[in-house]
């Protein structure tokens, strides 16, 4: 089962991603990303072995953004592809049918191709703009997520897909709206006083949510 909340790792004075990733966990995550950007091989093994080893205590998935070969190495549970990474056809051959693929899209289009190659979920956004993540993609907004959403259930396609970017609690009741499986989140948990509480508080939002539905 796909996780209704992943948790994405991003820097913070501090703390390494392994304690973000831990202060996540202890609010009851049960799916963590780990997003390393433009550091050293050697730094991003360690983080994630750490990481790995956290999520284990836990009992929650861990995947790797970008980085097929670290995943690889260290056992991870899945791999994160973005438009700039190995494709996700190619990432599915390599890795075989048990690991945790996920995919970037923007598009209905970007939906389709990952859905030819056999990912297990897509990440889809950004739902508004966010600093998080350089480069960013056109911002969806509510009427993307419904208008991407209704052509998905029109071509038959049932992916799970993570709505993604700049996401709070309070943007839990559109998103259930529009159909999407679950939320993707780093700021809103990351940059609180109080990582545990606000983790802790979108475990119970979306627990609470989908149990109404
Ligand atoms: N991809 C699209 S938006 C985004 C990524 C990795 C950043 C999500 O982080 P935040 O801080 O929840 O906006
Ligand atoms: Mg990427």
């Amino acid at each position: 089962m796909i996780s209704r909340l992943h948790y994405i790792t991003q820097e913070i004075p501090g703390y390494t991603h392994a304690q973000l990733a831990e202060a996540a966990l202890a609010g009851g995550v049960n799916w963590v990303q780990l997003r390393l950007k433009n550091k050293p091989y050697a730094i991003c093994k360690e983080e994630a072995q750490n990481t790995l080893a956290l999520c284990r205590q836990y009992g929650a998935k861990l995947i790797i953004n970008d980085n097929v070969a670290l995943a690889q190495e260290i056992g991870a549970d899945g791999v994160h592809l973005g438009k700039q990474d190995m494709p996700t056809a190619q990432a599915r051959k390599l890795l075989g049918p048990d690991f945790i693929i996920g995919g970037t899209a923007n598009t209905f289009t970007d939906i389709q191709h990952h859905a030819a190659a056999g990912v297990n979920y897509i990440g889809l956004g950004p739902f508004r703009f966010t600093p998080t993540k350089e480069n960013l993609s056109p911002v969806l907004g509510p009427e993307g997520y419904l208008n991407i959403l209704k052509q998905c259930r029109k071509a038959g396609i049932n992916i799970p897909i993570i709505a993604i970017g700049g996401l709070n609690l309070a943007d839990i009741p559109a998103l259930l709206a529009s159909g999407v499986h679950g939320m993707a989140v780093s700021s809103a948990i990351a940059q609180s006083q109080n990582k545990t509480a606000a983790a802790s508080q979108f475990v119970k939002a979306l627990t609470a949510a989908f149990l109404l539905l």
